[in-house]
C-alpha cells in the first residue's frame, strides 16, 4: 500500500518549481530549526511494520513541542475572550491628570480588552451566574495602563489578604472535583455567610446582571478609587465606568441554562460574529470625580471596595468611548498570553490606599510569572508597549532581546546615551499618612448591610423576585442547612421581605435571628442606576432575531421579516427543520442557517414563526420545534407567528400578550422585540 505522502514530499520527489529544494520555501514544512520536512505523515521505523527509532528527531520535536503546548490557566479569570480596538478621548481631564490618554482630545488609544468569567476553568461555558472580568490594557504614547475591571462596581471583600479564601471557597471543592463554575456549592456559601462585607456583593451577583445576554452589552467598572495628578501635583480622586452603547441587557436563569446546553461558547461566539461581520461594539469611558473633602461627607468609606458612589451622589462624566474593531490572530498568543496588572500606570495615574486595590499591585505581576514563566512576559507582542521603553533588567527565561554594549547599570558615566530618569516620569501622589502600624479593619468598613438594602430595594419587582429565586436556587443546593440559616439571617438586614420569600423557598420553619451588625444599617434613597432593566436600551441593533421556517412557508412574510429586521438594525436566523435550502410557498427556495434541533430560540431575542398549516401540525409531533416556541414565550420574548403557526403555538402554551403578535404587525412585533414581556412572567414561572 503506498504511504500517504505530503505535499512537499511530493514537490521534493517531482522536483516542481525547479528548485532542488533543500531549501525550504515559506510553504514548506520545517522542523523549528529551518529544515525542510519531507515526509509528515509517518515516523522512522526500523523496518516497515518494525519498532519507531528514537533516531527519529523530527518526530521528537513535535511531539515534545505538543507535549508543552498548555501554560497554567489563570487562577481566576480563566474562560475568557478578547479583542483588539482603541480608545477615543472625547473630553480632557487636563485639568485633573497629566496622562496623555486622557488630556489629549481625539487622540485614538491602540488596547487590546478582556472579558472572562471568575469561577470556571478555561474550557467551561460562557453563561453561569457569574461576575464578568472586563480588563482593558491601553498601550499609551506614555507606557501601558491596565484597567483590570468587573461588570460589577463592588467587590466580596475589602482586603486582598482574603482573596485566596474567596476564591478557594467558590471553586470546585477540592475533595471532589466540582462543581465547575458555579458558586451553588456549601464552600461558597459557608465562607460567605461568615463573611458580612460580602452582602453587597451577593446582591449584584444574584442579580441578572451576572447573566449577560452579551458581552457586547456589559457595563465595566475599574471598582477602586484610583488617583488623577495633575501639572501641580494636585490629586483627585475617581472611579473609572465603561458604558455599553448598546445598553445592558441581560438573559434570565432558565434561559441562561438552557443556552449553556445549546451553545457553551455563546459570548464568544456572539463577540467574534459581531466583530468579524463589521459591528464593532462600543462602549462609553465615564468617570466619578470626587476630593478628600466630598470623599469625608460620604455616608460610607469610598476605600472599601464593598461600596459603590451612587451616580445620584457623584454623577459620572463621559469622557471617551472604546470601540473593539480587530479579531485577534490567535487565541493562544494573544488572549491567553495578554497580561494584565492593575499595578500598570502612567504619570498622571495613581493608586487610592483601597486595601484590595494594594493587595492587587503584588498579585497580578507575580501571578504572571509563574502563568506565562518569565519575567520577559513583557516581550510577548501582546504585552509590549507601543511607546520606547529601555532599562537595565537583563536575562531570564526567553530573553527575546539582545542588548549591545558593556554597561547594564545605572548610575554609568560609560554609556552616556543610555537609559536615565525622566522629570515628567511617575511620581506617587504626595500623601501625608498617620497613624498605628497594625493589621487593622478600619471602623469606616462597618457598614456591611446599608448598600445592599439600597442596591435590592432600587430594583424592579420582576428583578427583586429574581433575585430570590436566585438565592433560593443556590441555597438549595447547600447541604448544610446551618449555611442557609445563616444566610437567611444576613438577608433580614437587607430586607425583611427578601429574607422571608427566600427562607420560604428553602422550606424554613423558623426564621433565624439576624447576626449582629457591626453598623446600624441605614435606609438611603433607591438608585434606578443600580437596575439592569432599567438600562436596556430599547433598540433591536445588535439583536438577533429567529424565524422558524418549513417547506412551504409563506414567502412574502419571510421577506418582509427579514427586511423590517434588517431596518431595525437587527440580524436573524433562518431556522427550519434541516440545514441546506427549504422550499417556500412560491417554489422559490431559502438558504436554511440553523437546524431547528440545533438552534433553539434562547439563542435569539425574539423569534418569529411562519408556518404553513400543514407544516405546522408536522411540527407539532417535533420537541425541538415545541420548545422553540414555549422557551420563545416561557423566556418573555416576543413572537410574531402567521395564522399558519397558530396550532404550533397552541401546542406550545402560548397564551395572547401584547408580545405575540400577528405577522400583519410587524411594527408591533420590532417594538415588543426590543424588551421582554415582564408582565407574562408571573404565567409562565413560580418566583420566590
Ligand atoms: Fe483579580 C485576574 C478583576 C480582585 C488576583 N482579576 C483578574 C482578571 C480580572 C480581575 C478582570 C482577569 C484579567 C485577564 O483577563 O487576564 N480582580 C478583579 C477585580 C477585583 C479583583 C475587579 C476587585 C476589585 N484579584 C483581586 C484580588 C486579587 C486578585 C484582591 C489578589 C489579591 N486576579 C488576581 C490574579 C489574576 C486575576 C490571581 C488571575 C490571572 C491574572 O491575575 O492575570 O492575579
Amino acid at each position: 500500500m503506498a504511504n500517504p505522502k505530503s505535499t512537499a514530499h511530493q514537490d521534493i520527489v517531482n522536483g516542481s518549481g525547479g528548485e532542488l529544494h533543500q531549501k525550504a520555501t515559506e510553504t514548506t514544512i520545517t522542523t523549528n530549526q529551518g529544515l525542510a520536512i519531507a515526509d509528515n505523515q509517518n515516523s522512522l521505523k526500523a523496518s516497515p511494520r518494525g519498532p519507531v527509532l528514537l533516531e527519529d528527531f523530527i518526530l521528537r520535536e513535535k511531539i515534545t513541542h505538543f507535549d508543552h503546548e498548555r501554560i497554567p490557566e489563570r487562577v481566576v479569570h480563566a474562560r475568557g475572550t478578547g479583542a483588539h480596538g482603541f480608545f477615543e478621548l472625547t473630553e480632557s481631564l487636563a485639568e485633573y491628570t497629566t496622562a496623555s490618554v486622557l488630556t489629549e482630545v481625539g487622540k485614538q488609544t491602540p488596547l487590546f480588552t478582556r472579558f472572562s468569567t471568575v469561577a470556571g476553568g478555561s474550557g467551561s461555558v460562557d453563561t453561569p451566574r457569574d461576575v464578568r472580568g472586563f480588563a482593558v490594557k491601553m498601550y499609551t504614547d506614555q507606557g501601558n495602563w491596565d484597567l483590570v475591571g468587573n461588570n460589577i462596581p463592588v467587590f466580596f471583600i475589602q482586603d486582598a489578604i482574603k482573596f485566596p479564601d474567596l476564591v478557594h471557597a467558590v471553586k470546585m471543592e477540592p475533595d471532589r472535583g466540582f462543581p465547575q463554575a458555579a458558586s451553588a456549592h456549601d464552600t461558597f456559601w459557608d465562607f460567605i455567610s461568615l463573611t458580612p462585607e460580602s452582602m453587597h456583593m451577593i446582591m449584584w451577583a444574584m442579580s441578572d446582571r451576572t447573566l449577560p445576554r452579551s458581552l457586547r452589552m456589559i457595563e465595566g467598572f475599574g471598582v477602586h478609587s484610583f488617583r488623577l495628578i495633575n501639572e501641580g501635583g494636585k490629586s483627585t480622586f475617581v472611579k473609572f465606568h465603561w458604558r455599553p452603547r448598546l445598553g445592558v441587557q441581560s438573559t434570565i436563569w432558565d434561559e441562561a441554562v438552557k443556552i449553556a446546553g445549546a451553545d457553551q461558547d455563546f459570548h464568544r461566539r456572539d463577540l467574534f460574529e459581531s466583530i468579524t461581520s463589521g459591528n464593532y461594539p462600543d462602549w462609553d469611558l465615564a468617570v466619578q470625580l470626587f476630593t478628600q473633602e466630598q470623599a469625608d461627607t460620604f455616608p460610607f468609606d469610598h476605600l472599601d471596595a464593598t461600596k459603590l458612589i451612587p451616580e445620584e451622589l457623584v454623577p459620572l462624566k463621559v469622557i471617551g468611548r472604546m470601540v473593539l474593531n480587530r479579531w485577534p490572530d490567535n487565541f493562544f498568543a494573544e488572549t491567553e498570553q495578554v497580561a494584565f496588572c492593575p499595578s500598570h500606570v502612567v504619570p498622571g495615574i495613581d493608586f487610592s490606599n483601597d486595601p484590595l486595590l494594594q493587595g492587587r499591585l503584588f498579585s497580578y505581576l507575580d501571578t504572571q510569572l509563574s502563568r506565562l514563566g518569565s519575567p520577559n512576559f513583557h516581550q510577548i507582542p501582546v504585552n509590549t508597549p507601543k511607546c520606547p521603553f529601555a532599562n537595565n533588567q537583563r536575562d531570564g527565561h526567553m530573553q527575546m532581546n539582545q542588548p549591545v554594549g558593556r554597561v547594564a547599570y545605572e548610575p554609568n558615566s560609560l554609556m552616556p546615551d543610555g537609559p536615565r530618569e525622566h522629570p515628567k516620569g511617575f511620581e506617587s501622589a504626595r500623601v501625608e499618612e498617620k497613624g498605628v502600624k497594625g493589621r487593622i479593619r478600619s471602623e469606616t468598613f462597618n457598614d456591611h448591610y446599608s448598600q445592599a438594602r439600597q442596591f435590592y430595594m432600587s430594583q424592579t419587582v420582576y428583578e427583586q423576585a429574581h433575585m430570590a429565586s436566585a438565592l433560593v436556587f443556590e441555597l438549595s443546593k447547600v447541604e448544610h442547612v446551618h449555611i442557609r440559616l445563616a444566610i437567611v439571617g444576613h438577608l433580614q438586614h437587607i430586607d425583611k421581605d427578601l429574607a422571608q420569600r427566600v427562607a420560604t423557598g428553602l422550606g424554613v420553619r423558623d426564621m433565624p435571628m439576624p447576626p449582629i451588625a457591626a453598623a446600624p444599617v441605614q435606609e438611603r434613597e433607591p438608585s434606578p442606576a443600580l437596575q439592569t432593566i432599567g438600562k436596556l436600551m430599547p433598540t433591536l441593533e445588535g439583536r438577533a432575531v429567529g424565524i422558524l421556517v418549513a417547506k412551504g412557508s409563506d414567502c412574502a412574510l419571510v421577506g418582509s421579516m427579514v427586511s423590517a429586521l434588517a431596518g431595525a438594525g437587527a440580524s436573524h436566523k433562518i431556522v427550519a427543520p434541516h440545514v441546506g435550502e427549504i422550499e417556500l410557498s412560491d417554489g422559490s427556495h431559502l438558504e436554511v442557517q440553523g437546524q431547528l434541533a440545533g438552534t433553539p430560540s434562547v439563542m435569539f431575542d425574539a423569534v418569529a414563526v411562519i408556518l404553513s398549516d400543514e407544516a405546522a401540525v408536522m411540527l407539532c409531533n417535533e420537541a425541538a420545534a415545541v420548545d422553540f416556541v414555549r422557551d420563545a414565550f416561557g423566556h418573555l420574548k416576543a413572537i410574531a407567528a402567521d395564522a399558519g403557526a397558530q396550532a404550533l403555538l397552541d401546542k406550545a402554551g402560548v397564551t395572547t400578550d401584547p408580545g405575540i403578535v400577528s405577522m400583519q404587525n410587524i411594527d408591533q412585533f420590532l417594538e415588543a422585540a426590543k424588551t421582554r414581556q415582564w408582565a407574562r412572567e408571573k404565567f409562565v414561572r413560580t418566583l420566590a
